[in-house]
């Protein structure tokens, strides 16, 4: 096992103060956050920006909802990078500052699961959690890999993205051109992809129902997960169905506000650029959720 303190020069307990972004930034409030699949240890980590996020976003309690560390990664190849600390150091802030720190491990950090039950400087390991909003609903918050079993899609097929379809219909051109040159037969890489495509909708879909029917059969109001790494807000039946997305491409967090209003937060590069606070929030759906 590795040495994780000394190889991140963790700060002494009450020593790391500053939040490491401009001063004179404005911080938001917020009574929750949520946020997963962060992946710290693979170059697709956007920790830079989450680490700013974490800086100018404040809470009285934060939810770590999985693979937060990727212990798959790591153990193939190290990779970390100053970004990445700067996020532990964030986080070791956030836990120093009085904020309830609760880190639900996913399957790339499984091997905290074994400590689930403890605490590690500051921060609570939970199998999962129930969150009650602050107009009294109850939320089941978990990773959501134990329901990839009962899902029947490849998982990896749901992190095809529309930007590598694209990018591969200009390639399926090139590759016809080639084909066509050697005098092999027409075979659509794009149609190939298309079906991946729908394949990887269907599994999200799949997926978001499978959550919500395990919620429904728990009794809550609604269910905070991560995992798939696709971020939405809204009603699946009496289910409140919300992922916080991840922060390897959409760079996505859930908040919820002092009134009990849930939304997804998106940190893009260029909200962050123009207006580093009100990170654009996503809004669609959201009228359900505002309490009655
Ligand atoms: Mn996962």
């Amino acid at each position: 096992m590795r040495d994780w303190s000394a190889f991140l020069r963790l700060p002494q307990a009450r020593s790391f103060r500053p939040r490491s972004v401009r001063s004179g930034t404005p911080i938001r409030q917020h009574r929750t956050l949520f946020i997963s699949d962060v992946h710290l240890g693979t170059r697709g980590c956007k920790a830079e920006l989450l680490a700013d996020f974490l800086a100018c976003n404040s809470c009285k309690t934060l939810y770590l909802v999985g693979d937060i560390i990727d212990g798959w990664q790591l153990k193939r190849r190290w990779y970390w990078t100053s970004a990445q600390t700067r996020v532990v150091h964030e986080i070791l802030r956030i836990v120093d500052e009085g904020t309830r720190v609760i880190y639900i491990p996913g399957n790339h950090d499984e091997f905290l699961r074994r400590y689930c039950g403890r605490m590690l400087a500051g921060v609570e390991i939970k199998r999962e959690a129930i969150h009650e909003t602050a107009d009294g609903r109850r939320l089941l918050v978990l990773h959501g890999d134990q329901f990839d079993s009962v899902i029947g899609y490849a998982k990896w097929l749901a992190h095809i993205g529309d930007r590598a379809y694209c990018a591969a219909l200009a390639l399926n051109d090139r590759l016809h051109a080639v084909r066509e040159r050697i005098g092999r037969p027409y075979w659509s890489l794009s149609a190939y992809l298309k079906r991946a495509v729908k394949n990887a909708v269907e599994y999200v879909s799949r997926y978001e129902d499978v959550v919500a029917q395990a919620a429904l059969s728990r009794g809550v109001d609604g269910v905070v997960c991560g995992h798939i790494h696709h971020a939405e807000n809204r009603r699946i039946g009496p289910i409140l169905y919300i992922n916080d997305g991840d922060w390897v491409e959409s760079c996505t967090a859930v908040a919820e506000d002092a009134r009990g209003h849930l939304e997804i937060l998106r940190w893009a590069t260029s909200t962050l650029a123009s207006d580093p606070v009100g990170a654009a929030a996503d809004s669609e759906g959201e009228a359900a959720l505002i309490p009655a």
